[in-house]
């Protein structure tokens, strides 16, 4: 089984524990004797099962089992314990066990808010603000049934109560980590006389149309995507952005391009952004051959959604065959590109720049054809061997340029069943094909550092948290979500490793800015295929990657999720040199 499906099978299972306790409690206080009898049997059968799921969680990795060890087990055992020997042997009023098997329900309900609301990592203060919470429910329904706990029982429950609201509030509103600012100074491109590609884009509202319905848009130049951007490796790129009329501002992020920090175009980290009315100029050199894209980092989630997006490409030099890029999006539900096809002579080299601008993974699939995955997020693969009926999955944020000499026959590039490029109708679409795991794909060579000299560790998690004032179920980083999250600081020179740990249920597309990271391993096996220079990955439930980079491009470089809804509500970090 998987960690991923490990976690949702814990998660039911306390689901029903909780739910067994709390029935039979209800059950046992109307005096319905076998309906009460049989939920607390199946509690404890319940419980027994969480036990196992709960070792081999934390088998798995202290990250996906902390606060249940910690917080859930010694109240599953209390519950047990104090609900347990008032079954045997079984009582003659069952409602004398009503109280001690409504009290396991408040212990195992109050462990479980704390593993949906806080997560990681196990913190004294959740653990006793369960405590709390168990206590003050248990002391009410006592009262409530009508029974009389005695004075020495109701203070003692009391004090409890109280000393552990006050503490578990103390412990876990006090923030852990100082509150980082964002202050920098805003670095000028300096000016050059080397060859320089110029544009101009102009950001603000448009109607664009997709499969044939107008629809409301943000874009560059009235288009969504945006202009293509294309440069020769050694170019200096100038790109002046202007804001015609997005309110909420606009910048341009190089996704995957390790410009220097002050181009990176994050408003409030490396710019401010740009208002209605007001110009940026983005300048840096080509220095890096591939596929990429542009997009705003203002309001990001509705921004690159609702269009401000475009296709950056660095050629090596004049283009040999067909060069095809394809940014797929989905505007206002309906999917982008629209297909296109064309023919195309037999034995023309054919390139497909595959580029995923949406938030969520999309599986393509080449059919007719068999073809290499050439680079993977703009870095070229070391000896790509030839791939045929077998699906990639992009993440968000990700590219995979694939490669093969046109056939004789047509070939059609699908993307989640839906044929977005052909040279004529294929006999064959794609059924259920095996997907490529690119960790496992080309000819490996051995990691470039012997050592590594700073170490940080991000597990991926939901979790409560105030913003502004409000509260918010954010995503969180290590039990905080952005601006409380601690920085990842370094040294120009260091050798960096992140692993990066995923107990949520929902994938994230890991993004760090400003450095392609090596892929080290994932789920502790390492990497056996090419070396892999990722930018954006896939951070699936229950996974664990660790990857690797040098330190080399000083600055402050946001390092978030690639799911834009999710780096809004809290998952974003900073990568930050010293
Ligand atoms: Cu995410």
């Amino acid at each position: 089984m998987t960690t991923g499906a490990l976690l949702a099978v814990d998660l039911v299972l306390a689901v029903l524990t909780a739910a067994g306790w709390l029935g039979g409690g209800a059950a046992a206080a109307v005096r319905r004797r076998p309906l009460a009898l049989a939920l607390a049997a199946f509690a404890l059968l319940a419980t027994l099962a969480r036990a196992i799921t709960i070792v081999a969680l934390a088998r798995a990795g202290w990250w996906f089992a902390a606060e249940k060890v910690l917080v859930a087990a010694p109240l599953s055992l209390a519950a047990v314990a104090v609900a347990g020997p008032r079954l045997l042997p079984v009582p003659g009023d069952v409602r004398s066990v009503a109280v001690p098997l409504l009290f396991a329900g408040y212990a195992t309900s109050s462990a479980l808010l704390v593993t949906v609301l806080h997560g990681y990592p196990a913190s004294v203060g959740a653990g006793l603000l369960a405590v709390a919470g168990t206590v003050t429910a248990t002391a009410v329904s006592w009262r409530a049934l009508g029974a009389r706990p005695s004075r020495a029982i109701s203070r003692v429950a009391l004090v409890v109560a109280v000393g552990a609201l006050v503490t578990g509030v103390g412990l876990t509103v006090v923030p852990a980590a100082p509150v980082v600012h964002h202050g920098h100074g805003y670095r000028e491109a300096r000016t050059t006389d080397e060859p320089t590609r110029r544009f101009t884009l102009t950001a603000g509202t448009a109607t664009v149309s997709v499969s044939g319905r107008d629809v409301a848009a943000w874009a560059f130049d009235a288009q969504v995507p945006g202009p293509e951007l294309t440069a020769t490796v050694g170019d200096v790129v100038e790109v002046t952005l202007r804001n015609r009329n997005i309110g909420r501002g606009v910048t341009l992020h190089w996704h995957g391009y390790d410009v220097p920090n002050s181009q990176d175009g994050v408003p409030g980290v490396t710019q401010a952004a740009v208002l209605p009315g007001q110009e940026f100029v983005y300048r840096f050199r080509a220095d890096q051959v591939g596929t990429y894209w542009y997009h705003t980092h203002s309001v990001s989630d509705v921004g690159v959604r609702m269009g401000l997006y475009g296709v950056l490409v660095v050629r090596p030099g004049p283009v040999a065959g067909l060069d095809v890029t394809i940014p797929v999006h989905t505007l206002a539900g309906r999917p982008l590109p629209a297909p296109r096809t064309e023919r195309v002579e037999a034995g023309t080299p054919v390139r497909l720049r595959l580029i995923n601008t949406d938030s969520t993974t999309h599986r393509y699939a080449l059919a007719g054809t068999a073809f290499r995955v050439a680079a993977i997020d703009g870095a070229d693969l070391r000896g790509p061997t030839s791939l045929v009926d077998t699906a990639v999955l992009i993440p968000a944020g990700g590219r995979y340029d694939l490669v093969f000499p046109a056939p004789e026959t047509p070939m059609a590039l699908f993307v989640d069943g839906r044929a977005v490029y052909s040279t004529g109708p294929v006999s064959t679409p794609p059924g259920d094909w095996p997907v490529l795991d690119p960790l496992g794909y080309g000819v490996a060579s051995a990691v470039p550092w012997p050592r590594f000299d700073r170490t940080f560790t991000l597990v991926l998690d939901r979790g409560l948290d105030l913003h502004d004032m409000l509260p918010r179920y954010a995503h969180t980083v290590n039990g905080a979500a952005d601006p409380d999250i601690p920085p990842q600081v370094v040294r120009l020179g260091d050798v960096v490793r992140f692993t990066i740990v995923n107990r949520s249920a929902i994938v994230h597309p890991w993004h760090l800015h400003g450095h392609h990271v090596l892929v080290l391993s994932r789920d502790r096996r390492p990497a056996a295929g090419s070396p892999l220079w990722l930018d954006s990955f896939d951070v699936r439930p229950g996974e664990v990657w660790e990857v690797a980079f040098r330190a080399d491009n000083p600055g402050v470089w946001a390092n978030h999720c690639h799911n834009l809804a999710h780096a809004d509500a809290g998952m974003t970090t900073h990568l930050m040199y010293s």
